[in-house]
């Protein structure tokens, strides 16, 4: 048995066989966490907090339990700083909109870094923009790592925040997020870290890592998509202003204004996604029973493979820092557009992104519109790899037969 076996939508004859190389933006789901979404469903399902009857309170249950899961898996500072959210990208939102407001003002400055992703730039512009603040991005070296001294550079205009990504989901740059979190506590700012892609790899600590937000989507690690989190040292969330506003997130409303609930509940206003919390439960179970370590060096080796294998055929140029990357690999293959790499590799059953992925910073600095991505998870295997060089080494026979 591999973990392999543990996916259902892997269940196919071999001459059918999906080789599913974009987990970077969006995992399959083991049965486990398929099941237990469907037993929800079939058992406890009904809206959490509010009634009285059993099977609230059932439901109910599985939704805290969830929250306290999540708080031991990464080492969240309380279970109530544990807030749902639909992902990374909310969760961002979520920060900027109620943190960001209250704490960001005219002059004030915003780190962030040429590796990000959309959803850790966009909701920080908006509010640099709203607020008269401004944006610094920090640079990359040419081997795609960050430029630590050009962070620390952008550290000496003393910014309020800095929000950077644990690992880049573009070309898999994992960033030293330790030190980065601590220079930046050194100069007083607050810090957001993005774990998109940390969070399904590495085994996150975050009051070790003392970062003030740290973010992470449930569906890129093996659990349903719509749901998230967003972890925050609680007396930061108890001091910041309501998101959203509406059901559950209240104490008492009058006609002209409300009072608000504690955390977590004044973060989660409305009818919460139950269904995926209990998914992203049983995924952490999954994860755990995988063991973390074992997931890392599992996709690291295969990444390794990949990039072996390409290199071997000539032409390729891969992207990223050759250590201290995670199981992602970005390429270019000279004379065929990542496009039609993808579309050719599709023919051959291989699934790899290609685009800017949500990172056109970056695409810039690399000085391309686009690249192709396989990235490699917990059921990819060396058979994955061999179908992604046969599949890389087919398209560039035929773009050398028609260019
Ligand atoms: N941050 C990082 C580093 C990501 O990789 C992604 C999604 C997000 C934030 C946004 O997450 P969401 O769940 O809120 O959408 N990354 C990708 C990707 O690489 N391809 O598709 C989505």
């Amino acid at each position: 048995m591999s973990w392999r076996d543990d996916f259902p939508v892997f269940d196919r004859p071999e001459n059918d066989r999906l080789v599913f190389l974009d987990s970077a933006a969006s995992s399959q789901k083991p049965r486990s966490v398929i099941d237990a979404v469907s037993k929800y469903y079939e058992e406890s399902n009904a809206n959490v907090h509010r009634g009285v009857y059993g099977l609230a309170v059932k439901a109910t249950e599985a939704y805290e339990g969830a929250r306290a899961k999540v708080a031991g898996f990464v080492g969240a500072y309380d279970k109530n700083a544990v807030i749902f959210t639909r992902g990374t990208t909310e969760s961002a939102n979520l920060v900027a909109f109620s943190w960001g407001r209250q704490n960001v003002a005219s002059g004030d400055v915003v780190v962030v870094t040429a590796l990000e992703h959309h959803s850790n730039l966009v909701p920080w512009q908006i509010l640099c923009e709203e607020k008269g603040a401004t944006i610094r991005m920090v640079e990359i070296n040419e081997d795609g790592s960050l430029d630590l001294q050009d962070f620390a550079k952008a550290l000496s205009l003393n910014p309020r925040l800095v929000a950077v990504s644990h690992i880049s989901n573009a070309i898999g740059t994992v960033n030293p997020i330790k030190r980065l979190v601590a220079m930046a506590r050194d100069v007083g700012a607050t810090t957001f870290v993005d774990g998109a892609q940390a969070a399904p790899h590495v085994q996150i600590d975050v009051s070790a890592l003392q970062a003030d937000f740290y973010a992470f989507s449930g569906h890129k690690m093996l659990a349903p998509m719509g749901i998230g989190v967003l972890v925050a040292r609680p007396e930061i969330l108890d001091a910041m202003p309501p998101f959203h506003g509406g059901g559950e997130m209240i104490k008492v409303v009058g006609d002209t204004s409300s009072t608000f609930a504690p955390i977590p509940s004044k973060f989660e206003a409305g009818t919460p996604n139950v269904g995926g919390a209990v998914g992203l439960a049983a995924a952490i179970d999954y994860l755990e029973g995988c063991g973390m370590e074992a997931v890392l060096k599992h996709e690291k080796e295969l990444g390794r493979l990949a990039i072996q294998g390409l290199q071997g055929l000539g032409g390729v140029k891969i992207f990223g820092p050759e250590s201290e990357r995670a199981g992602v690999v970005s390429f270019w293959v000279d004379g065929v557009h990542p496009h039609d790499l993808a579309t050719i590799l599709d023919e051959s059953g291989v699934a790899v992104r290609a685009g800017h992925h949500c990172a056109q910073p970056l695409m810039r600095r690399l000085g391309v519109s686009a690249t192709a991505r396989a990235s490699f998870y917990v059921y990819n295997d060396e058979k994955d790899v061999d179908a992604l060089i046969g599949g890389v080494r087919k398209a560039k026979e035929i773009f050398a037969i028609t260019v």
